[in-house]
């Protein structure tokens, strides 16, 4: 559920994106947050290590528009991915209205994808959160790589049907903005059932 504010009429719904460590969850969200007008945007934190790997997490807020007089606002979080970071990331999920799974696309990373992904479905379980009928959008990053898992891999591997599904190449922007429009819609369509 978004956290409703009625006193300044204001919905403000929970956007995570996950996935295993390197597989650009921080790139997308800098290309979003570039990409925005700045009256729609409030400023981005980006927590990272010397090596630029996300230690805490990343954040920032994105203002939507209206619906039926609400200002509408999306705020942004991606997790850090290294597998010893998983504290950190069950606090940032917990609360969460949506979710953007960041695979990599790399042959190579096949497992650390399925991995990741079995600790989100176990992590949104346990808050008691029905995975089957939450709003997760899978994007396959990384579609500039010359190696690649092939579409519907993942999907198949975790016995899923019929997730909703992107291409990007993060670093360039290819696939980003089509990403967050489709897991925002899929939030907000859940929420008006
Ligand atoms: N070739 C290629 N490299 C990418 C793509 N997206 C991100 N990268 C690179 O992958 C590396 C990791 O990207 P990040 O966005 O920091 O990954 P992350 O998922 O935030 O990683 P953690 O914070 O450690 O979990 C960086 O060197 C990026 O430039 C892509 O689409 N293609
Ligand atoms: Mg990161």
């Amino acid at each position: 559920m978004p956290h409703i504010n009625y006193e300044d009429k204001e919905l403000v719904f929970k956007i995570v994106y996950y996935g295993p460590g390197l597989s650009g969850k921080t790139t997308n969200l800098v290309y979003i947050h570039n990409a925005l007008d700045r009256d729609k945007r409030g400023d981005i934190i980006v927590l990272d290590t010397e090596e630029e790997r996300t230690l805490f997490f990343d954040f920032f807020p994105l203002h939507l528009g209206r619906i039926e007089g609400y200002q509408v606002k999306f705020n942004m979080f991606t997790v850090p991915g290294q597998v010893y970071y998983e504290a950190s990331r069950r606090l940032i999920l917990e609360g969460a209205d949506g979710v953007v799974f960041v695979a990599d696309s790399a042959l190579s990373r096949m497992e650390e994808n399925i991995e990741s992904f079995l600790m989100l479905q176990n992590n949104l379980e346990s808050f008691g959160v029905d995975w089957r009928v939450f709003p997760i959008t899978l994007q396959y990053n990384k579609r500039d790589l010359p190696l690649l898992i092939p579409l519907g891999s993942i999907e198949k591997r975790l016995g899923l049907n019929g997730m909703p599904v992107t291409e990007s190449v993060a670093t360039d922007g290819t696939g980003v903005m089509e990403t967050i429009r489709l897991a925002s819609r899929l939030v907000i369509e859940r929420f008006q059932i």
